[in-house]
């Protein structure tokens, strides 16, 4: 009796744990297109400005949003962000980070840059199809 009596117990856990997860999938508050959040960091790399990660992913049709910070403690105070295919171009004080929203709504690799610094090393974003 007492071995079946656990076995119940565990039917119940597994059922409250999958039951759990389908009301998490259904919850109305998780909203139909994913936001995607990346944050991306401008640092001195033994005197190479550069934007990292170098490499963000996305899939089309997300909405990503960028929250960028400018951590270079020498030179000039603001350092740009430009992706260019995507229409997103903002200029970042080291003490305010700033935050951009842009729908991926096509598939490709498209670079990014500092706009105000061509040397100053940037990256790019892959969206998946
Ligand atoms: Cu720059």
């Amino acid at each position: 009796m007492k071995r079946s009596g656990s076995w119940v117990l565990g039917i119940l856990a597994l059922a409250g744990c999958l039951s759990g997860g389908n009301v998490l999938a259904a919850d109305p508050s998780v909203p139909a297109k994913p936001m995607r959040e990346i944050t991306l960091v401008s640092v001195d790399f033994e005197g190479t400005k550069v934007w990292v990660p170098g490499t963000l992913v996305a899939k089309k049709g997300d909405r990503v949003k960028l929250k960028l910070i400018n951590r270079i403690m020498t030179g000039p105070n603001t350092h740009g962000f430009a992706i260019d295919d995507f229409g997103v171009k903002v200029v970042v004080a080291r003490e305010t980070p700033q935050s951009v929203v842009f729908t991926a709504d096509k598939a490709g690799l498209f670079p990014f840059h500092c706009h105000l610094h061509p040397p100053h090393i940037g990256g790019q974003i892959l969206i998946l199809e």
